[in-house]
Parts: structure tokens; C-alpha cells; sequence
């Protein structure tokens, strides 16, 4: 099956041309970090001219710059299919799956590559790389089966960690988080300082406790007269975090707050920021909330830099510990009866409750379908109906959707998070679909500001707080990040 040559003679010269130099500036946009733009004229280009893999393989890469994996995976397959040789397209699907967790699918593509050029050592050595982490994870799962009920926590001796004289950190008092151990922490990690890793995994144990005692579905009351607070993604950008908690004062039994999921990964400063949100919780567990995100999860961390991050400032045991604190995290909140908060959005059937989502079990990883997924991975979109999610997982949903499902659960509307804003926030669905992020200038290149929503519990209106990002140290997004991330960009 040749298609290269198939549709090439109802492309005029003029045509051809003009796609080239668009792709071109195309190409200049993409090295100015532009993505946006560079896919528009990558789009531009392929109208102009369908019959070129290289405008689908670079469009490709622009798109998994922007975390838009399932398009991504569509433009690499269609490379592909154009051009059987063009090579690159292989590596850009193989990103595309590895970025989505998917190592197998990755691997087979890797081994295309080796085939098609079994001299290139750039493509052994991606190869080696993505064989040796799915033999890694099939070796997980075997150890896993032999004990399969044995949980990290019940494994760790917080007696036999020993706090070393010299430690000037901060301290539990009676094993308890304080006030003045939480600003004593947050100081600590303003210094780029430590918390001692008994302290640590005694926090860990505790707010595992705590969100297992607590539902999936969590109601919250705001009386009239009082403000709540919901933040969005926070993406490891610990000093940011202080900002926001500068810009609106720091938690308190009287300025209640919910974080919506993505604390961690991409940011090198994650462990700080679970820690301080974490100790929060602990502190005021009834004015303090915390919701799953996408990237509270196991294959998130792997790629994103959590789990190494973890790996490099404590243990790998600890992670481990991470992956079941956050099998607990509630996956969503509903304030007042009238205003449902979750990490990605809305279902792909109609009919879904208030009391479906209450029934989740979710004391796993986020499968790869049904409502639990959806949860944490579905973005809105502006029209009608459904379509196939632009980043391989969740559901994309039309205005009329949020509506439905708004009417059928008496809400007046929903604030979920996922996706960056240039200004911070978003409204979209006609009023009734908030978006909220919390991370300014996200990864260091993104350019846009956070926000944060304010309400108030008379009237539920929401108000918005944008912010600049603060300078952090020099430790850049990433650094912690699986290698073959780096490798596939
Ligand atoms: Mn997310």
C-alpha cells in the first residue's frame, strides 16, 4: 500500500510550496517554545499540502509538548502511514505512548526503529532504555502477586529511625503536626532545608489514615459569612505555593481551603509541596481538602519526576508509601450541595449521580476508562456533545453535557483544573464549567499566570486572584524526570 504518492497530484505546486515555508516558520515557533502557534501553522501547512509526514511528525512533537498525547499518537500513526521510512515517526509514537505510561506499545515502535536501522545507536539505546522499564514493571507486578495484600505501611519501624542530635529541623510534638511545626517547615524548605525522614513517613501514616476514613465523594459546608478557597494545579512549584498562601493568608480553621489535584511532578521542589499540604491536612483536617489528580499516580510519577524525586531526597520505599496515600486521595468535592469540585471533568454517559461518584471505589490506580478515570483526566470542550479526548485518556465534553449533568444533580456548576490558562482561570460552558490553575509560568516556559477562586458560602459566586510566578532556585523543571522523557523531546 502506497500512499505517498497517492494524493500528491491534487496538490497544486503553489500549494506545496506555501506549506513549506509555513512549515518552516512553523518550525521557528516550535524552537521559541511557541507550541501553540507552531501547531496552528503545522495545521495551516497540512491543509495546503495532506501528503507530507514530516508536517504530521513535527505537529506530532508540538503536540506532546502541550501534554495532547492522543493527538499526538493520531499525527505520529499518520506520519507513519504516509511515509513507512520516515523513521522519526516512529520515535514520536513511541513518545506519545511512553508519555501516556503505555511502555509496551512504546517498545514495539523502539524495536521498529532498531529494525528499519540496525546501526543507529540513538536507537538502541532508546530501546535498551524503554525494555529495560517494562522488564522493571513486569518484575513489580510478579513480586507484587506474592504478597499481595501486604501494604509499605504496615512495613515501616518509625521506632528504629533515629533523629540525629544534630538535626535542627522541625519537630512533631507528641507525633503531632502544630502551627508552629508547620512554619517551622515551611521556613525549612524556604532554606531549601529537610524534613527528617521519620517525620516524614509519620505524616505519611497519618494522612493515609485519615483519607481512608474519608469518603469519595466529600461534602463540604461553607456558612454564609465565610470565605473557601480552591486552588488548582500546583505541579511541584513549592515557592509559588508560598505566594498564594501570602496573596490569601495561610490556612486556617477560618481560611479553608481545597487543592484540586496535580501537587506534584514536572516542579523539582514536589516533596515540598506534599509535605506543606500534607501537614496542612493533618493540622485542620475539617478545613483543609485535597483532591486526586491524574498525576497522583503511579505511571505519572515514574515518567514526570516524582518518583524520583522521592528516590533522590528520601527512599524508594517511600514512594511506594506515596502511591498508597494517594490510592486514597477523594476524587471529588461538592460545597454547599451546589458547586461540584473535581481534577478533569464530566462522564461519557449522562446519566451519572451525586451518589455514583460517592460509591467509587477508588483504592487503586486510575484505570484506563469509566468514571474514575474520567474524573481525573476529561476536559470540556466548546462543542456540542462529546469527542475523543485530545490526550488519549478521559473524554472531551460539550457545554450541553455540563448542563445535563448540572440540572440532573441540582448544582449550579462545576470548577475543575488539568489544563493550563494563560490567565490562570477560565470560564467556559456558559458560566458553568470553571477551569483553575494554579501554577504561574508552569515548567518554567509556559508564560501564564495562576489563579486561585475565592467563594463565598452566601452566594457561591466565585471570585478570581491571578498571580506572576516568584523566582525559585536554580533547580529546573524536570530535573528529576525520567530519562527517556528527555530522550523522546
Ligand atoms: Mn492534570
Amino acid at each position: 500500500m502506497s500512499v505517498t504518492t497517492e494524493n500528491t497530484s491534487s496538490v497544486t505546486p503553489e500549494n506545496v510550496e506555501k506549506a513549506e515555508k509555513i512549515k518552516e516558520e512553523a518550525n521557528q515557533c516550535f524552537r521559541k517554545q511557541d507550541y501553540n502557534k507552531a501547531i496552528e501553522l503545522y495545521t495551516k501547512a497540512i491543509e495546503l499540502n495532506p501528503t507530507i509526514a514530516v508536517y504530521y511528525g513535527n505537529r506530532s512533537i508540538a503536540y506532546l509538548k502541550t501534554e495532547c498525547f492522543g493527538y499526538a499518537l493520531n499525527d505520529a500513526s499518520k506520519a507513519i502511514e504516509l511515509d513507512k521510512t520516515y523513521v522519526k515517526g516512529y520515535y514520536r509514537r513511541a513518545g506519545a505512548h511512553m508519555s501516556l505510561g503505555k511502555f509496551k506499545l512504546a517498545l514495539r515502535d523502539y524495536e521498529m526503529v532498531t529494525k528499519a536501522k540496525p546501526n543507529d545507536v540513538d536507537a538502541k539505546l532508546k530501546y535498551t532504555e524503554c525494555n529495560k522499564i517494562v522488564k522493571q514493571m513486569a518484575f513489580e507486578r510478579a513480586i507484587r502477586v506474592d504478597d499481595t495484600k501486604k501494604s509499605i505501611a504496615d512495613s515501616i519501624n518509625l521506632e528504629n529511625m533515629v533523629i540525629e542530635d544534630e538535626y535542627n529541623g522541625p519537630k512533631l510534638l507528641d507525633g503531632k503536626v502544630t502551627l508552629e511545626f508547620m512554619e517551622h517547615l515551611m521556613k525549612t524548605y524556604r532554606e531549601q532545608g529537610k524534613l527528617h525522614r521519620k517525620y516524614a513517613y509519620k505524616i505519611l501514616l497519618d494522612v493515609k489514615q485519615m483519607f481512608m476514613s474519608q469518603p469519595s465523594l466529600m461534602e463540604i459546608t461553607i456558612p454564609d459569612n465565610s470565605k473557601f478557597t480552591v486552588c488548582g494545579d500546583i505541579h511541584g512549584q513549592f515557592y509559588d505555593l508560598m505566594n498564594i498562601f501570602e496573596l490569601n493568608g495561610m490556612p486556617s480553621t477560618t481560611n479553608p481551603y481545597l487543592f484540586n489535584g496535580d501537587f506534584v511532578d514536572r516542579g523539582s521542589f514536589s516533596v515540598e509541596c506534599i509535605f506543606t499540604l500534607f501537614g496542612f491536612k493533618l493540622l485542620y483536617p475539617d478545613n483543609f481538602f485535597m483532591s486526586r489528580g491524574n498525576h497522583e499516580s503511579q505511571t505519572m510519577n515514574q515518567m514526570y519526576g516524582f518518583e524520583g524525586e522521592v528516590k533522590a531526597k528520601y527512599t524508594a520505599q517511600m514512594s511506594e508509601l506515596f502511591t498508597e496515600v494517594y490510592n486514597w486521595l477523594p476524587l471529588a468535592h461538592c460545597l454547599n450541595n451546589r458547586v461540584l469540585v473535581m481534577h478533569g471533568g464530566l462522564f461519557s454517559r449522562d446519566d451519572v449521580t451525586l451518589d455514583e461518584i460517592k460509591k467509587i471505589d477508588r483504592n487503586r490506580q486510575p484505570p484506563e476508562e469509566g468514571l474514575m478515570c474520567e474524573l481525573l483526566w476529561s476536559d470540556p470542550q466548546q462543542q456540542l456533545g462529546r469527542a475523543p479526548s485530545k490526550r488519549g485518556v478521559g473524554v472531551q465534553f460539550g457545554p450541553d453535557v455540563t448542563k445535563n449533568f448540572l440540572e440532573l444533580n441540582k448544582l449550579d456548576y462545576i470548577i475543575r483544573s488539568h489544563e493550563v490558562k494563560n490567565e490562570g482561570y477560565e470560564v467556559a460552558h456558559d458560566g458553568k464549567c470553571i477551569t483553575v490553575f494554579s501554577a504561574p509560568n508552569y515548567c518554567d516556559t509556559m508564560g501564564n499566570n495562576g489563579a486561585f477562586i475565592v467563594l463565598n458560602g452566601k452566594d457561591m459566586k466565585p471570585e478570581y486572584t491571578t498571580y506572576k510566578a516568584v523566582p525559585h532556585p536554580n533547580v529546573k523543571p524536570m530535573a528529576y524526570a525520567n530519562s527517556l522523557l528527555s530522550l523522546i523531546c
